[in-house]
């Protein structure tokens, strides 16, 4: 790519591969990345994050903590013993981002608000350091529908609160929506490289819904209000079954949707923690759920391993 107005003066300049930014971008000098604390006046973007490859986010803090430094020794990176990761985005003490060579790891929080505004300081960390054609990938929690507990879903479509395959911006007063479609034969690559007989559990691609709340959005019977009967919610729950929902969570439609926006490839790996069509609280144990966090990033991380090293 070469910088339109350089190529008179012969100056070949990289500029990043993410698509259909902002105009105005070009008009912030310095650009300050509120939430992550980051400027691009004290940080030079291309130095630091000019190598990243692949951007990996997920719900909390503690567990991108884990991913990175799993996916370090995965990829045969070492920091010396005495040394921890440095959360880059420490200061600002809203989310976490980590660096493991060119992994970017970060903690996105819970709904669409709050993921959608750290992918647009995320997708202008990759324009600002000319990063090229970044992998993003949500690795998450969900509810199953359905589905035996402990199976990773990579979304094929991420629906809506009203079965949109949208996502809706309310810009100026008026809804905007946006598509949810994810990467096709990024979610059948990463489902090629799953193998449920050495692996102990199925990873299945379908429907996701993207609820904006976790209890009557997800049509609980257990949080402190409810507008509907057990009869209700079993109908809706069949209903959304038949037409291919294998889970619920409450990111996949804006990180879809931004991502497809930016035109960067992307996909959602999310562990079921149980089965809606059985109940709504969740009762696996703690060391249960903490051993099926890491199916997901094991997915991840063979895929990773096969782009960087073809292994
Ligand atoms: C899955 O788990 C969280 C709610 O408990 C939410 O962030 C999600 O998508
Ligand atoms: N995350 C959700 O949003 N819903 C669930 O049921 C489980 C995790």
């Amino acid at each position: 790519h070469i910088k339109e107005g350089c190529e008179a003066k012969g100056e070949e300049e990289l500029v990043s591969t993410v698509q259909n930014l902002n105009p105005y971008l070009e008009c912030l000098d310095p650009d300050i990345l509120y939430h992550l604390s980051l400027s691009t006046a004290t940080t030079d973007f291309p130095k630091v994050f000019g190598d990243v490859r692949f951007v990996c986010m997920g719900g909390t803090p503690s567990r991108m903590f884990k991913f990175a430094n799993f996916i370090m020794k995965e990829i045969g990176l070492k920091l010396n013993s005495s040394v921890k990761l440095k959360d880059l985005a420490e200061d600002a003490n809203r989310y976490a981002l980590y660096k493991v060579g060119p992994v970017l790891c970060a903690s996105h929080g819970i709904g669409g608000p709050s993921i959608s505004i750290l992918l647009h300081e995320l997708i202008k960390i990759m324009h600002h350091a000319k990063c090229q054609n970044p992998v993003f990938f949500r690795l998450g929690t969900s509810g199953g529908i359905g589905v035996e507990p402990g199976t990773v879903v990579i979304t094929s479509e991420a629906l809506d609160g009203q079965l949109r395959a949208s996502y809706e911006i309310v810009v100026h007063t008026t809804p905007d929506m946006r598509p949810t479609k994810l990467d096709e034969d990024l979610s059948k690559e990463l489902r090629s490289l799953s193998d449920p007989c050495r692996d102990g559990f199925d990873t299945i691609i379908g429907k996701t819904l993207c609820a904006n709340d976790f209890y009557e959005g997800q049509s609980r019977l257990d949080g402190a209000f409810c507008c509907y009967t057990p009869d209700q919610k079993k109908e809706f729950l069949e209903k959304i079954s038949s037409q291919g929902v294998v889970n619920m969570e409450m990111e996949s439609t804006a990180f879809a949707a931004l991502t497809g926006q930016a035109g960067i490839r992307s996909a959602v790996v999310c562990v079921t923690i149980l089965n809606r069509l059985e109940g709504d609280q969740i009762t696996t144990p703690g060391d249960t759920l903490k051993s099926w966090d890491l199916r997901p990033q094991t997915l991840i991380a063979r895929y990773m391993k096969k782009v960087l090293f073809g292994i």
